[in-house]
């Protein structure tokens, strides 16, 4: 199941309970809203790679597999593989490990490749953002599916965005950072993202459907606010 590039939220499942974390992937087969699931390294340690296939069973939604692959292209390749053959649509790998990594991952044909360009954090600022428009520019012209820019920064997201569409059109823009790290709901997606990533700002509150469905209904109200 390919991601579309399309609006939605992509529902960071970085909890370490295996249990809870299957409960909200039937919930949100029922949600309203456009969701995509993003499974971490943090719940995969616990609950190991099978964990993939379980929650897309459960939840019906397109998985993507974040293991911030970030290693050799042989290792890289090969921890994508089994990724895909464990049920992810899609995998995310690191882009500023350079080009040989990201084709090696490409190469599998297996699903849909999403690169990191610049990262969230503030440490991001002293080494990868200054290569971020060279890494995007390489991701995109690779014939990525998907990249990742930095939902904290709206200005980076809207130079990076416009960079990453000139060059492609269909292209999704993924953006992680909302609320727990700052920005606000529709802050990526106003700038040119397509999803927006949210992790605790749902499966850490007491209605983690509910919080899933009012933060997707926020973003497209913002959206039909500025049309
Ligand atoms: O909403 P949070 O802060 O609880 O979770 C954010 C999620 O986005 C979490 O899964 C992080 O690993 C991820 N993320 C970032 O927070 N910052 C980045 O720069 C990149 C990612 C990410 O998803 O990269 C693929």
């Amino acid at each position: 199941m390919r991601l579309k590039k399309e609006k939605g939220i992509i529902v960071a499942f970085d909890m370490e309970d295996t249990d809870f974390a299957l409960e909200l992937a039937r919930d949100l087969r029922g949600a309203s809203g456009n969701f995509v699931i993003k499974v971490g390294r943090r719940l995969e340690m616990q609950a190991g790679i099978g964990i993939l296939a379980q929650i897309k069973d459960a939840s019906g939604l397109p998985i993507i597999y974040d293991g911030k692959i970030a290693d050799v292209p042989y290792i890289s390749q090969k921890i994508a593989s089994n990724a895909y053959d464990a049920g992810a649509d899609a995998v995310i790998v690191h882009g500023f490990v350079g080009s040989d990594v990201v084709s090696a991952v490409k190469a599998l044909g297996k699903g849909d490749v999403i690169a990191v360009v610049e990262m969230t954090h503030l440490g991001s600022n002293e080494f990868i953002q200054s290569a971020a428009e060279r890494i995007a520019i390489m991701v995109v012209r690779m014939g990525l599916e998907g990249v990742v820019l930095p939902a904290t920064k709206p200005k980076r997201v809207k130079n990076l965005a416009r960079i990453v569409q000139r060059e492609s059109p269909y292209i999704y823009i993924i953006a992680p950072g909302i609320k727990a790290q700052g920005a606000s709901p529709g802050d990526a997606i106003l700038n040119g993202a397509d999803y927006e990533v949210v992790g605790r700002a749902i499966y850490d509150t007491e209605e983690p459907k509910l919080a899933a469905e009012t933060i997707y209904s926020e973003v497209m109200e913002r959206l039909d606010d500025n049309e």
